[in-house]
């Protein structure tokens, strides 16, 4: 069964065939390379579903689609939707960590409490349409630290570890991370695809 991924990211593409190489190997995910809609949601699930239904609609196929970010307590839930683009309209990861880590100079544990959050829409063309989430709760590091994943990776400690994502392997990233959660979350919905 073919499904599409509506994303651009290419991170996401490689977490995600991982990740269901590992859980539904019967599904084969494909690309979405047509237009990128406008991402103006107020919320992760409004993102996601966007994406997804641009993808349905453009394809024909059911299609998958994940908005993420990473929300810090002390912040109020910031970045948030905002995450790809934190330090500036160009996706900069490492100005975007940087930025982040100036924003909690002053915080010192327990007060740099954040978590990653994965929504991912469902949306299949006949007009069936879910969305699940995943968080993965842990805390800010004061200094980036490994070359592993993306994105806010080198400076976020999953609770219970003491090391960033940056310097966890891929499959150990893969079996821990909102986004497979979030996938998790899914597998139920997915069985009638
Ligand atoms: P698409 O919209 O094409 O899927 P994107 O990167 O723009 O790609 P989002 O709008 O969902 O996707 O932004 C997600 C951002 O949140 C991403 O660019 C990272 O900054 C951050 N993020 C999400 N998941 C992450 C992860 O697993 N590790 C590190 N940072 C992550």
């Amino acid at each position: 069964r073919q499904i599409v991924l509506a994303t651009h990211n290419a991170h996401k593409v490689e977490e995600f065939h991982a990740i269901v190489a590992s859980t539904r190997p019967d599904l084969e995910v494909i690309g979405y390379d047509g237009p990128e809609p406008v991402e103006d949601g107020v919320t992760f699930a409004e993102n996601a579903l966007i994406k997804a239904r641009a993808a349905a609609a453009h394809t024909g196929l059911p299609a998958l689609a994940d908005d993420s970010g990473i929300c810090v307590d002390v912040l109020g839930g910031s970045p948030g939707v905002f995450s790809a683009y934190w330090a500036g309209h160009a996706k900069d990861a490492v100005a975007n960590l940087n930025l982040l880590l100036d924003q909690l100079a002053d915080i010192r544990d327990p007060g740099r409490t954040a978590q990653f959050v994965s929504t991912i829409a469902l949306v299949v063309p006949d007009g069936d349409e879910h969305v699940v989430e995943g968080i993965w709760p842990g805390r800010l590091a004061t200094e980036a630290s490994g070359v592993g994943g993306f994105g806010y990776d080198p400076i976020f400690i999953p609770d219970e570890q003491d090391r960033t994502v940056g310097e966890w392997s891929a499959e150990e990233k893969n079996a821990a991370s909102h986004r497979s959660r979030a996938f998790r979350a899914l597998t139920p919905l997915l069985a009638g695809l």
